[in-house]
């Protein structure tokens, strides 16, 4: 059962009209009516009629959107001046007074001024730059720099000609509530409890959901083929043998995060997400350590940040196989995708999937960094954690082959991967944790393998990135100087083509032609690269590109939309989210970034396209890095 929510974009041929401003559209009028010159005059008629009845309708919904203050007026803001113009695009949350200040405005324009929005009052102009052409969007460009305004305020541009752009901010705290909200969109996804919270004066709510997690039905490596031809709603035992293996039982696996728009675990996906999680939390966590998240006390003692990963962590150690072979188990999964319900309804049985070595190695890194994290403040968790990840190491050493589980009965995320890349990742974590040589031995031995140490454009597939960077600022001694002047080199390279993509984007996106599944969270994820190269080799314009990226994602792109639900101007309304579909509240769920389209012009914010309008934590733990470095770290 999958409802559909209406769209807030209307069908393709008014939404090409509703982009577009009122000299315009009589412009595309009079050119539909010449280019129907060889039709007779009752057809040119009928299309007429159509295209006013669209572009009456259009003004009718602006009228509408107007009067109940819904934000979705667009472009016909023009006839009301105080209404914006969404060609001028810029960042909705704003820009730190330090920061580098640009808006994309895609008219034809001269000047621009920056007007203080409560009075009005002129405060910076200037000249734009441009004409800028850009083929992947098939638009033309210019660009106001208003860099040098650094008071704090509310302000908005003015562009003569063209009107007004929304309110932006200059502040310090800019992207503080980005930040603390899209750190409670994890609190939003935790499984096997009730989470609560208000937002925006609406409650999103779901009651304790797969609270029986897991059973083991389909875990053996020996009989699953044998598993796998029994109907599972046939099997319906209580038992619950910690030793049980490919039986009729339930093992406890509970707590965690929901993956995504569906609510099942997958450990691989836990890799970058978790992974850039520790990385914000040992760059920025004197910052980190301050800010209240409002979350349940699940972890007394520690500071909220890491209580919400820990709520991660707990489920990853019940992954492990109890037999102490060291184990991990692929993902928690029903056999299919569930419908649009909220996840307490959701009672399908739910099973654990059989080990794989690329899940193995993405949990001994990630149980490597928990006990580095956590230690200060729970000392016997860490412990907890350091065993499972070197018992967990010591099977892999021992096991080579790249291994997959059984997973012919599911169609749900087969989230399938190359280990190389994540048994490298597992060494260096242990590495840099224990300081034992023979982890470090094998992670230089494995890097050697790799001319490129570090990748332009990666996502969960491959954490090369996280294992290189682990190495080159470990502070610990033993490297090798020429492999962490290679690692060096590849990271400055790579940070400086990122810059060279965000040079030539008229919206400032850094991954030039790249449009895969999820490159927003790419978007958002090359601000580590370029935290990192800052530090390696400091230049201001890894730092700017850093920024241009999160601006990218709060509207100053294709859309003039922010990618992140409940924040920034025109957040997407209908992501793809079992919660948000399942519940009565018409806004979504907030503080998640959407994937975005697989070309320049591909995202719809339409709830059953998946491809482009899903939501996903290796996304999300992507834009907490890119916001931690940003926010001011004042307590919220
Ligand atoms: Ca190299
Ligand atoms: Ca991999
Ligand atoms: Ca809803």
């Amino acid at each position: 059962m999958v409802s559909v929510v209406e769209p807030v974009e209307g069908p393709a041929s008014t939404a090409s009209l509703r982009g577009v401003g009122g000299v315009a559209k009589i412009r595309i009028i009079c050119s539909l009516w010449l280019s129907l010159k060889g039709a007779n005059m009752k057809s040119r008629f009928i299309v007429a009629a159509v295209v006013l009845l669209v572009v009456i309708s259009g003004g009718l919904a602006f009228a509408m959107a107007a009067s109940t203050g819904s934000g979705q007026a667009g472009k016909e803001a023009i006839k009301d001046p105080v209404q914006p113009n969404t060609d001028i695009r810029l960042n909705s949350l704003g820009y730190l007074p330090a920061a580098q200040k640009k808006a994309t405005i895609i008219t034809k324009c001269s000047n621009f001024t920056v007007k203080e929005a409560s009075k009005g009052k002129a405060v910076y102009s200037g000249k734009v730059t441009g004409p800028f052409s850009q083929k992947d969007v098939n638009q033309i460009a210019w660009i106001a720099d208003f860099s040098k305004l650094n008071k704090p305020g509310k302000y908005y541009l003015e562009v003569p000609g063209l009107g007004r752009s929304i309110d932006f901010e200059i502040g310090d705290k800019v992207y503080d509530f980005a930040f603390y909200t899209s750190m409670r969109a994890f609190y939003l996804w935790r499984c096997g409890t009730e989470v609560n919270a208000i937002f925006n004066g609406h409650r999103f709510y779901h009651a304790a959901c797969h609270t029986d997690d897991a059973w083991q039905n389909y875990l053996s490596d020996l009989n699953s083929q044998y598993l796998n031809s029994i109907a599972p709603n046939s099997l319906d035992s209580t038992s619950c043998d910690p030793n049980a293996k490919g039986s009729n039982s339930r093992r406890d696996a509970t707590a965690g995060w929901h993956d995504a728009g569906d609510y099942n675990k997958y450990v691989v996906n836990a890799n970058v997400t978790l992974g850039l999680m520790f990385l914000a939390w040992e760059q920025f966590g004197d910052k980190l350590k301050n800010i209240k998240l409002d979350i349940p006390d699940t972890a007394p003692g520690y500071p909220d940040y890491l209580k919400e990963l820990k709520w991660e962590t707990d489920w990853l150690l019940k992954m492990q196989y109890p037999d102490g072979s060291g184990k991990v188990a692929h993902k928690i999964s029903t056999l299919r995708f569930g419908g649009f319900i909220l996840p307490e309804k959701e009672t399908e049985k739910r099973y654990f999937v059989g080990w794989s070595s690329g899940a193995t190695a993405d949990f001994v890194a990630l149980m490597a960094m928990s006990a580095r994290c956590f230690k200060p403040y729970d000392a016997n968790y860490a412990q907890t954690c350091l065993e499972a990840a070197a018992n967990s190491y010591e099977f892999l050493s021992k096991n080579r082959d790249n291994k997959m589980p059984d997973m012919q009965a599911f169609r749900t995320g087969p989230y399938a991967t190359l280990d190389n890349d994540d048994r490298m990742w597992a060494a260096v974590e242990l590495w840099e944790t224990t300081g034992e040589p023979n982890y470090l031995r094998a992670f230089e031995r494995a890097s050697m393998a790799y001319e490129d140490k570090i990748e332009f454009y990666w996502d969960w597939g491959n954490v090369k990135n996280l294992a290189m960077f682990t190495y080159l600022f470990s502070k610990r001694e033993g490297k090798r100087d020429d492999l962490v002047e290679d690692v060096r080199r590849d990271l400055v390279r790579t940070a400086d083509s990122i810059v060279v993509e965000r040079n030539k984007d008229i919206y400032g996106r850094c991954l030039g032609e790249e449009y895969r599944w999820g490159s927003n969270g790419t978007v958002a994820r090359e601000v580590l690269t370029l935290q990192l190269a800052n530090r390696a080799s400091p230049n201001p314009a890894y730092i700017e590109t850093a920024l241009d990226a999160i601006s990218h994602l709060f509207g100053r792109n294709y859309y003039g939309r922010s990618y992140v639900t409940g924040l920034g101007y025109k957040p997407p309304m209908n992501p793809h989210d079992r919660r948000s579909g399942g519940d009565r509240v018409r806004d979504p769920w907030p503080g998640y970034i959407v994937g975005g389209g697989h070309s320049a012009t591909g995202w719809q914010d339409i709830e059953k396209d998946a491809r482009t309008n899903e939501i996903c934590i290796n996304w999300q733990g992507a834009l907490v890095y890119a916001l931690a470095g940003f926010t001011s770290g004042a307590p919220q």
